[in-house]
Order: C-alpha cells, then structure tokens, then sequence
C-alpha cells in the first residue's frame, strides 16, 4: 500500500475539502492514514484541544457534537471518522482497495468500522478521559479488563488472518489501528496473550501511512499521558 518503489508519487489535491484534527485524537489520525492511503491532500486544519478551539462557536455550528474531526467538503459536512472515511473512498478513490464494492466485501468493511465506533472508540474513550482531564494518573481497573476483552476479540477476528478485512489492509484495519495502537500506550499488549494482534499491529506498523500519518500523533499522546503521569 502507499507509495510503492521508489517512484514519487504526487498526492492529488482537493482544495475544496478541509479536515479540521488533532494529531493526538485516534479517530482523527484514522481519518489522516485514510488520506495518506488514497494519496489525497486536503487542507488541514490543528484544532487545540487542550485550549477548548473545538467547542468554539465556527466548530460548534459545522459540528454540534462538538469532537472533532470535522470535514467539509463544499458544502456536506462529516463529522465522525468511519463516516468521513467511506466517503472519501466512494467520492476520491473508487478503487475498491480500502472499500470493496461489491456488497458482501463491503458490509464485511463496515462490520469491522462499527466495531471500532462502537467496542473499541467508547473504551478507549472512557479509559482516556479521567486521565487527560480528570487529574487520575492510572487505567482504572474496570477499563483495563474492558481493553483487554477488546483485545481478546480481536485476537479471536485475527485467526486464519493477516489483516482483518481481506487480503490486504483496508479501511477497517487503519481505524482500528488508530485506536488499537494508542489503547496500546494505556493498556500495554501483551504478546505472550495475544500473538496474532502483536503481529498484526507490527505489520501495520510498517504501512506508509501509519508513519506518515498515525506515528506523530501517537507520539504525541504517549508523552501526554507519561508527563501526566509525572505531575500526578
Ligand atoms: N465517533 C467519533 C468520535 C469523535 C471523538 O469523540 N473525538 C474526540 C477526540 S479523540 C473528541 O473530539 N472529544 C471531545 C472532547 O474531548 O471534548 C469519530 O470516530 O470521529
């Protein structure tokens, strides 16, 4: 996937289309692989979470929810990342690579980004937040056990499997990765209880667009997390 060989290949350009992220937010870097996958370029726009930018009154009319991302393009505007991600790959790249077309592939596809959205995001979620913004400088036991019965599934999903969805990465494998990768940093993996998803995640890894678009962000809220550690 990516940019093969050592041919350079220029991303296409939607000026018309902007993402509005931030890089420490899982779902937004799912969004940014997606991108880095379809070799798309769009305008970008950092949103300060930690300063509340994304409750401000511009974001809150193009998205009430108030969480981010946001992506418009002309004048639809998304704002949950499986969704912004489909579309992306209907509208730009019809391919069927990160998307089958046909309905069986597809609803396979759609299965695994319901299971990030509606398993993995919320435990992740609910494992992060008291530690961002709550002062606790610890997983909580109860979530610890939810991420780790995540982890089993997916451990169980990855049997026979290279990749979650088919025989190559898809759209499914790089939501979740987005979230598995920085539930990683909270919950560490631990490879002796889950061989199959400790490969997986390595091999996804490697993917382009997780190091072009998943790496920094990650980064990012791994040394978040470790500095609130520190103070607390
Ligand atoms: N289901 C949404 C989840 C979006 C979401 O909850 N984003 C978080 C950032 S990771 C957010 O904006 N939270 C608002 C806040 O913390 O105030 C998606 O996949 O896009």
């Amino acid at each position: 996937m990516g940019a093969g060989g050592s041919k350079k290949i220029i991303p296409s350009g939607l000026k018309h289309c902007t993402l509005w992220k931030a890089d420490r937010s899982p779902p937004c870097r799912a969004v940014m692989m997606t991108l880095d996958a379809m070799n798309l370029s769009i305008t970008e726009v950092d949103v300060n979470m930690d300063k509340g930018e994304h409750r401000s009154p511009e974001l809150t009319i193009l998205n009430p929810l108030q969480t981010l991302p946001v992506f418009k393009d002309r004048e639809l505007v998304l704002n949950d990342s499986h969704a912004i991600s489909i579309y992306l790959a209907k509208r730009y790249h019809n391919t069927g690579r990160l998307l089958p077309k046909d309905p069986g592939g597809n609803s396979l596809i759609e299965q695994l980004l319901h299971f990030d959205s509606g398993i993995l995001y919320p435990r992740y979620r609910a494992a992060a937040n008291p530690v961002l913004y709550e002062n606790c400088n610890f997983v909580m036991p109860q979530h610890v056990s939810d991420i780790e019965s995540a982890y089993c599934d997916l451990e169980h999903m990855l049997v026979g499997k290279t990749w979650l969805g088919g025989n190559w990465p898809t759209l499914g494998d790089i939501s979740i990765v987005a979230t598995v990768s920085t539930l990683n940093v909270l919950v560490p993996i631990d490879q002796n209880r889950y061989p199959r998803l400790t490969s997986w995640l390595h091999r996804m890894s490697e993917e382009i667009y997780y190091i072009t678009a998943n790496k920094t962000g990650l980064g990012e809220f791994s040394r978040r997390i470790g500095e609130l550690s520190e103070v607390n």
